[in-house]
């Protein structure tokens, strides 16, 4: 033991120091015998015949590593203040503030609440500061101390890291282990050394640590099976199995990894079943952890002569089809129904392949599935899915971009092994596109009221397809595709060469935003009698298709009304709409509707001008249509009564009326559009 006491100053106190010594030897040091680096005192100035005012003491001691510092108070006697204001002993463990003392305290008192706590950290510091300031009434003889700098005993440290055995020596520590054991490169853990190179032995036994008693915690145990090229391991569990398992967990596993092939892992007591490696080397790795009292395994392996089996390659038959193939074989490799070989251009489905001394078949060209790709769709179409699948047996489906338009067929196609989306009957999409149709006879304000002479004002989106021609000649039309709009004859006679600008997706005629459209082709029925606009001398075939010159960009304001069915119903009712003349022979700056009833040709009287099949003849008591209106639709059913069961179509065509416009006993008449279905469909695909 190396202590170093301070020179005593003053023999007067020869008995206490001596006193002191023998009872840190006997009651303090004792137990840190042989581990103390170096030890002294640290007292305040002037003890023990006591401190003078404005006496201070800083002191600060630090371990080296692996060591600490312990300091005891031996004797404390300052004067008592409220919180230490006037005199005070401060005591700092690795910086930090542990007491502020300022009273007398016995040894005992000592020992008992201060000093268990006065040591550093293993390589840290102890510091004091003493101050006394200049108002003792009495004199006091401060405090001293012992500190010692000693060895820090690490393995006693119950968090020290050894999974076995643990050595102290000044300084430091190490971690060691136990026969049969190994230490880890982490210095800390202990494996069980059971690692095997069985390399170049053709037959064997594989047996877990201290078979057949249970292993041993904490193993990694590796075994390797290596023959040449040309032989294979077959491995054969023994009788017992035990590996540890808890709740389907392998706690304790047996993984054995051949060159090729998967990876299979055990444990529990089920023995596995034997196991045809296909590889001639093999690596077997047994791990288990910190507990449990398990037996292990025991597993026998031999070799035999490599042989190769199917499949060369997932998605593919061989052959000849055999069971297995022995070395040197050949093999046809054909790609299953919808796949290909990889990365050949010409999609081809074939190959030889032929048994290698490994096992393994050589070449080994992957068969992919067919990729039908993206289809190239036309305007207005899109795919339902962003980013569809589009390899073999996948399926894709097509839409229209918005809710103005409908697919004409199915939209569903699925890729076949040929590489082409087909629809459920079979028909390819590059040969039968579906098409994006415009969605005809739907309006998106459903609000209606009452009556175009006599009429209502029609609100925005109610008649999206009617159409206006502003400028000379006044009239209208209505819209029946994305391309067609249906009118009168004698409203575009004469202006067949011409471009002619009509207006949609308005009620106000001085709108500032119109839908603009310019005709491209207007086409007159071959049957109707030019003779003039001003003065036809009879309105049979009063109808005309007008073509415009772009795509109308279809919209809740603009949209087409649909056309008759072929063999529809008798339709006994509709709505006229026009800018056409009001009551008081003036046109109308808004679009107006009115009701109508349609009347048996008899009924009506045409003031002698003749009247054919190709006519309607309508009108209500304060509704009709007139000047201005014509080429506008009448159309069923009843404005506001339509709905997607049951849409819109245009009956008729506004033409012409005998006398004037509202007249009570006179109706108006309007051209018979189911008469001219053949010539509207001919008309429109030859254009
Ligand atoms: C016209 O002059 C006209 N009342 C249109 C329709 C009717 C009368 C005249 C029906 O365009």
């Amino acid at each position: 033991m190396k202590v170093k006491v301070q020179k005593k100053e003053s023999t007067g106190y020869v008995l206490t120091l001596l006193i002191m010594i023998v009872f840190c030897v006997i009651v303090l040091l004792f137990p840190v015998c042989g581990s103390v680096l170096s030890a002294g005192w640290v007292q305040s100035p002037g003890h023990p015949q006591g401190y003078d005012p404005y006496s201070n003491l800083t002191w600060k001691k630090c371990a080296p590593t692996g060591h600490k510092i312990t300091l005891t108070l031996i004797h404390l006697d300052l004067e008592e203040s409220f919180e230490c204001e006037d005199d005070a002993l401060k005591l700092y463990a690795d910086e930090v503030l542990l007491f502020t003392l300022c009273e007398h305290k016995s040894m005992k008192e000592l020992q008992a609440s201060v000093n268990p706590f006065l040591h550093s950290s293993p390589g840290g510091c102890l510091s004091v500061s003493f101050l006394a300031d200049y108002s003792n009434t009495e004199r006091h003889t401060g405090f001293r101390g012992f500190y010692t700098i000693q060895d820090v005993d690490e393995c006693k440290d119950p968090e020290n890291e050894c999974t076995q055995l643990c050595n102290n020596y000044i300084g430091g520590y190490r971690c060691f282990c136990r026969p049969g054991y190994i230490l880890d490169s982490d210095k800390h853990t202990c494996q069980v050394s059971c690692s095997e190179d069985h390399t170049g032995s053709q037959e064997g036994v594989l047996m877990s640590p201290d078979w057949p008693e249970p292993y041993p915690e904490s193993s990694l145990c590796s075994y390797t099976l290596a023959v040449e090229e040309g032989l294979q391991f077959e491995l054969t569990f023994g009788g017992v199995f035990d590996v540890e398992k808890e709740n389907g967990q392998c706690i304790d596993s047996l993984t054995i990894k051949p060159l090729y092939g998967d990876i299979k892992t055990f444990c529990g007591r089920d023995v596995p079943p034997s196991l045809l490696t296909r590889s001639q080397r093999v690596e077997i790795i047994f791990r288990t952890d910190h507990k449990g009292a398990n037996r292990g395994f025991s597993l026998s392996y031999k070799t035999r002569g490599m042989k190769c089996t199917g499949p060369v390659t997932p998605k593919s038959s061989l052959n000849p089809q055999h069971s297995e193939y022995p070395i040197g074989y050949k093999v046809t490799v054909k790609c299953d129904k919808g796949y290909v070989l990889k990365s050949h251009e010409s999609a081809e489905v074939e190959y030889e392949a032929t048994c290698q001394k490994n096992g393994q078949w050589s070449p080994v060209i992957p068969c992919e599935p067919v990729d039908c790709g993206i289809p190239e769709l036309p305007e207005l179409m899109e795919l339902s899915e962003k980013d569809p699948l589009t390899t073999y047996l996948n399926q894709i489906s097509l839409k229209c971009e918005n809710e103005f338009y409908q697919l004409d067929k199915n939209g569903n196609f699925t890729c076949n092994a040929d590489g082409n989306w087909v629809s459920e009957s079979g028909q390819k999409l590059t040969e039968d596109l579906p098409k994006c149709e415009p969605v005809c006879g739907i309006n998106t304000d459903t609000s209606f009221g009452g009556r175009v002479f006599g009429g209502k004002p029609a609100l925005i989106k109610q008649i999206p397809w009617q159409l206006f021609h502003k400028k000379s000649p006044r009239g209208g039309a209505s819209l029946i595709n994305d391309y067609w709009a249906l009118t009168a004859a004698h409203v575009v006679d004469g202006y067949e060469t011409t471009t002619m600008n009509w207006l949609g997706g308005i009620v106000d005629g001085k709108s500032q935003n119109p839908v603009s459209m310019e005709t491209e082709k207007i086409i007159i029925h071959p049957n109707y009698q030019r003779v003039g606009r001003d003065s036809p001398s009879n309105y049979d075939n009063d109808i005309a298709l007008i073509k415009m010159s772009t795509r109308v960009p279809l919209g809740p304001h603009i949209r087409p009304v649909c056309l008759p069915k072929k063999k529809n119903e008798p339709v006994e009712e509709g709505t006229i709409s026009g800018f056409g003349r009001m009551k008081e022979d003036k046109n109308s700056r808004y679009l107006l509707y009115g009701h109508v009833q349609i009347h048996p040709l008899d009924n009506c009287d045409s003031e002698g001008l003749p009247v054919t099949d190709n006519m309607i003849c309508a009108g209500g008591d304060e509704v009709d249509s007139c000047q201005g209106d014509s080429g506008g639709p009448l159309f069923s059913p009843f404005l506001g009564y339509g709905s997607p069961d049951k849409p819109y179509h245009l009956t008729g065509i506004v033409s012409w009326g005998p006398i004037g416009c509202g007249n009570k006993s006179v109706k108006g008449y309007y051209t018979k559009v189911q008469n001219y279905l053949d010539w509207i469909k001919e008309t429109i695909e030859k254009n």
